[in-house]
Formats: C-alpha cells, structure tokens, sequence
C-alpha cells in the first residue's frame, strides 16, 4: 500500500465541493487515512510550493493556496501517487480527460481544485509538512 498527499483546494472548497471529491476518492478505491481543514498563511503556502519559487506564476499561485479555507489528505491505495494524479487529470482543466477530477471541477489553470503529489519523495515531504505521524491512522 502507497500513501499520497492531497489538498482540496480554497475553489473548490468555496464551491462546496468537498463531499463529491471525497466521494470520487472513496469510489476510486481510496481509503482517507488522514483529513484536517485549514487555512494555509502564505508563508506555509511558500514552503509547501518550494520547488516551484522560480516559475512566473508562484506569488499568484502562494496567494491563491492562502485565499481560503483547504482540505488536507492523506489518501492510501495500491499505487497511490499515480492513481490520484490520473484520477486529478491535467493542471489545466483544458488539457484534462473525460471523467477526471479537474476536468469536472476546476475552473482555470491555477484554480484547478485539488492537488496531489508526483513523487514517492515528494509525497513523504509534503505528508511531512502537515501531518503528524499520530494524526495518520492506517
Ligand atoms: P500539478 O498541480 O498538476 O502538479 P504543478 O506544475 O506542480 O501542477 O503546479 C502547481 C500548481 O500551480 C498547479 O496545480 C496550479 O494550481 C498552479 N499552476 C501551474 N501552472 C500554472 C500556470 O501556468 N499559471 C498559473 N498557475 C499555475
Ligand atoms: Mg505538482
């Protein structure tokens, strides 16, 4: 069993979209091991988008992950990472397939609904960053 890092992002949320994306989860074969709402300041949007503070779009995107309220996930199932980036779809909902999460819910390349992680390594860090290891439950 893999674990993966997901967020609910403040569109989605703002949208009550909460349900129906857990629900999509749990269909899919995920079991939510961990769940908390929070809003993110930008300074924790930051350092959880760190790799990406040289690309054009990282003030806007800190900014956006900070606007509003956010749903934090920690989703298990075989393969996990892949299984929720395929079940997410493209980062421009444009771009996304039929039947995915962003296809269905995001309204623009940036206010795309959720997040998920797109490595083994970065999963660890960004479990890291906002769980506990008592707050995970298997
Ligand atoms: P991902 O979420 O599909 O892994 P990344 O390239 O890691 O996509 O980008 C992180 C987030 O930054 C995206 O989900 C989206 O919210 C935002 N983003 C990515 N590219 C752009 C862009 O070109 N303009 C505005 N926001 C962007
Ligand atoms: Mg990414």
């Amino acid at each position: 069993m893999e674990s993966t890092f997901a967020i609910i992002k403040p569109d989605a949320v703002e949208r009550n979209l909460i349900g129906k994306i857990l629900e999509r989860a749990e269909s899919s074969g995920f079991e939510v091991v961990a769940m908390k709402r929070a809003r993110l300041t930008t300074e924790v949007a930051e350092g959880f988008y760190y790799v990406h503070k040289e690309r054009p779009f990282f003030k806007d995107l800190t900014t956006f992950m900070a606007s509003g309220p956010v749903v934090l996930l920690v989703l298990q199932a075989e393969n996990a990472i892949k299984k929720w980036r395929d079940l997410m779809g493209a980062t421009n909902p444009k771009d996304a397939a039929e039947g995915t999460l962003r296809k269905d819910f995001a309204l623009d390349i940036e206010r795309n609904s959720v997040h998920g992680s797109d490595s083994a390594e970065n999963a660890a860090f960004e479990i890291s960053y906002f769980f506990s290891q008592t707050e995970i439950v298997r």
